[in-house]
């Protein structure tokens, strides 16, 4: 497909005021000492760096109202929101580095508003250990990097749905939630109330990585849509991703989560991409950012065999 030879802007955000602990904030660096951007340039064509953007620094702030650090958070995702604009506005495939999850508010608000000014269908394949869809009522936490789908789809304060003139930025039913394990009490009602559709760990095991794969892709390949990958690396088992300030266990091995990003990019429909989450104050050795880089890799089109897909 045409879209194989988009340039990419891989765009740093290193904001951690939504996450739990602090250190994603090194995550960027951690990606680009890892090799992401040769080995995107050696796989996908094109790359440039556009650096990091800068925002507000973790001010350890107890929740207010359910949340913490909201307007830090906001000014985060606004950043982002216009720098993954620029790049989609530009042609190019926008590869945000976070950072935490919330950031993706912003990249979705980004892509929301460029599907909609293309009149394209966007689908968003959310790749994570977590349904990300708390609310201030649901949360245990208040962290925000646990409610960033809720928000997309039109829940949460109006300073975060409001980063898109549209709201919801993406309903619900235009999710796909892989690999999903751990969802809290009161999160799991909001889930089934609004529908999202979470393909959990059960049913991954009962099934198998491709066919539950194959029908999260199908809406997508049908519609011709943008397809938006939202990538936590926590979404990978605890054992093979230490460096995550939310490590989850139980999740897809190396190869069932490599898998996962092979069949995403036999669509040839990924148009824009996060990879959040990682956070180098829990890694070994860089080996959990060396990991997200080759996952990064099979979603642009890394194979073990230069064959086609059977
Ligand atoms: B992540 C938890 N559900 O809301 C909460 O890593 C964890 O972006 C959220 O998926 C994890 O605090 C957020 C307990
Ligand atoms: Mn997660
Ligand atoms: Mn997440
Ligand atoms: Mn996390």
């Amino acid at each position: 497909p045409a879209d194989d030879h988009r340039s990419i802007a891989l765009i740093g955000a290193p904001g951690d005021v939504a996450a739990a602990h602090r250190g994603a904030s090194m995550g960027p660096e951690a990606l680009r000492v890892a090799g992401m951007t040769e080995a995107l340039a050696e796989i996908a064509g094109e790359v440039v760096d556009w650096g990091n953007l800068t925002g507000p620094s973790h001010p350890g702030h107890a929740p207010v109202d359910g949340l913490r650090h909201l307007p830090e958070t906001a000014t985060w995702c606004r950043g982002v929101r216009d720098t993954v604009g620029e790049a989609l506005a530009t042609g190019r495939i926008p590869v945000l580095m976070g950072g935490d999850h919330a950031l993706s508010m912003g990249s979705l608000a980004a892509a929301s508003a460029h599907c909609r000014a293309a009149g394209k269908p966007l689908r968003v394949l959310w790749l994570d250990a977590h349904a990300d869809f708390n609310t201030p009522e649901t949360s245990v936490s208040g962290n925000l990097h646990g409610m960033p789908v809720a928000v997309a789809a039109g829940l949460g304060p109006p300073e975060l749905t409001g980063l898109s003139d549209a709201t919801p930025m993406v309903p619900a039913a235009r999710f796909h939630q892989i690999g999903v394990r751990a969802i809290d009490r009161l999160e799991k009602r909001t889930v089934a109330a609004h529908g999202l559709p979470v393909a959990d760990m059960r049913e991954i095991d009962e099934r198998s990585i491709r066919p539950v794969m194959e029908e999260a892709l199908a809406h997508a390949t049908a519609e011709g849509a943008h397809l938006h990958v939202s990538f936590d690396v926590d979404m990978l088992d605890s054992s093979v991703a230490p460096g995550v300030g939310t490590r989850v266990k139980g999740g897809p091995t190396y190869r069932e989560a490599q898998l996962c990003m092979e069949m995403i990019h036999d669509t040839g429909l990924l148009a824009s991409l996060d990879v959040v989450e990682l956070n180098p104050a829990f890694d070994v050795h860089n080996a959990t950012a060396e990991t997200a880089v080759e996952m990064v890799k099979s979603l642009f089109g890394e194979r073990i065999l230069s064959r086609r897909p059977q």
